[in-house]
């Protein structure tokens, strides 16, 4: 092939480890799309190639600001996602804006949508934007958005936003995986703020009261002072970092500024102490546990010998005739797992 007069366009040429460790390290944005394509599939033989690439390329990641973007539905993310993103670009940043959207195959109007809100960021050639990977389950989802952040870090870029759309535990799976957690809200407290999750103000490192223009610049004044007084019963969400409640327009920008100023000090401040290193390495040791966990659910759910088992222990347990903790170890024997205490299957048979 390598000699043919008139080579395959690039596109659809297959690329090699070495084709796409390269591709991605100069930063070539046709091959880091396919990169990501290709960590996104779910064949075997792909996934061990990404998982080269990923091996190849992980000396050179790490080196970007991540930062989590959440709110609920509507409170302004791609809009304000827009304005502060220019705003970075403009200022010399290289940008990669990720999503984790679990409810994925995400709507065609809802990618349209960030398209027009996105209009300026998606033509900037400093910014990169990737939609969310599709997947009916979190882990996965979230899997394939960690490794695209490790691919855009190797390719060159030093600021990576990643949005929660707010579905799920979408946000803490986010908060898995940034340095630096934003929250933004609506103005106008109370009612409003309903829609925001318990403990999900406890993670924020920087809440915004988005929209505080023209006339909600009364309510998000209040919605301010009463986060701040809010924020006063809790524990930081980042030891030694001051979790700041500020206003801010994604529509006008105003106060957009200031955002990356914060994030700027909260850099400043943490990462010589070492506390970004020990986060990051907090993560990759929580993602490891997941990761197994994951797996080893998978393969119990597909076992054959759990799957014979099943129907019947469910019968008994709903009819009372064996305990939800027997029935488990039952079907936990089945799968070969035990925890070297007993056999519960023979003692019951005794
Ligand atoms: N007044 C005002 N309106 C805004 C602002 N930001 C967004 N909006 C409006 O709020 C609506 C929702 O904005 P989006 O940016 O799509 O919000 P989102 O959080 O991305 O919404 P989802 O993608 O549905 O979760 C749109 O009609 C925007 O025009 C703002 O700063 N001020
Ligand atoms: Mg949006």
């Amino acid at each position: 092939m390598k000699s043919a007069p008139n080579p395959t366009p690039r596109h659809a040429r297959r690329l090699s480890v070495d084709d796409y460790v390269a591709g991605v390290l100069v930063g070539d944005r046709a091959v880091l799309a396919r990169a990501i394509t290709l960590v996104e599939s779910n064949s075997r033989l792909h996934e061990a190639q990404a998982q080269e690439v990923l091996n190849r390329l992980l000396p050179h990641t790490g080196k970007a600001k991540r930062i989590g973007i959440t709110g609920v539905p509507g409170v302004g993310k791609s809009t304000f996602i827009e304005t502060f993103g220019c705003y970075l670009v403009d200022g010399g940043c290289r940008l990669a804006v990720l999503t984790i959207d679990p409810s994925s195959a995400r709507s065609g109007g809802s990618i349209l949508g960030d398209k027009t809100r996105m209009e300026k960021l998606c033509v900037s050639p400093n910014a990169f934007i990737r939609p969310s990977p599709s997947g009916d389950n979190l882990g996965g989802v979230a899997r394939r958005t960690r490794e695209t952040m490790l691919l855009c870090e190797a390719a060159g870029f030093d600021t990576i936003l990643v949005e929660s759309v707010g579905v799920g535990q979408s946000e803490i799976t986010l908060h898995a995986m940034v340095d630096f957690f934003l929250l933004l809200l609506l103005p106008g407290a109370g009612d409003e703020l309903q829609g925001i999750k318990k403990g999900i103000i406890e993670m924020a490192d920087l809440v915004l009261i988005n929209k505080a223009d023209g006339d909600n610049r009364m309510r998000a004044e209040h919605a301010r002072a009463d986060q701040d007084a809010a924020l006063h019963y809790l524990q930081p969400a980042t030891p030694g970092w001051k979790t700041e409640v500020a206003l801010v327009s994604g529509l006008t920008g105003e106060g957009v500024p200031e955002v990356w100023e914060r994030i700027g000090k909260f850099y400043a401040a943490l990462e010589p102490k070492g506390f970004i290193a020990k986060r990051r390495q907090q993560q990759a040791l929580e993602w490891l546990g997941d990761l197994i966990h994951d797996e080893l659910r998978r393969q119990f759910d597909h076992d054959p010998r759990v799957t014979a088992k099943l129907p019947e222990l469910k019968d008994q347990l709903l009819r009372g005739e064996i305990t939800v903790v027997r029935a488990a170890k039952v079907l936990l024997a089945a799968h070969g797992a035990t925890d070297g205490a007993e056999n519960p299957e023979r003692k019951m048979t005794l």
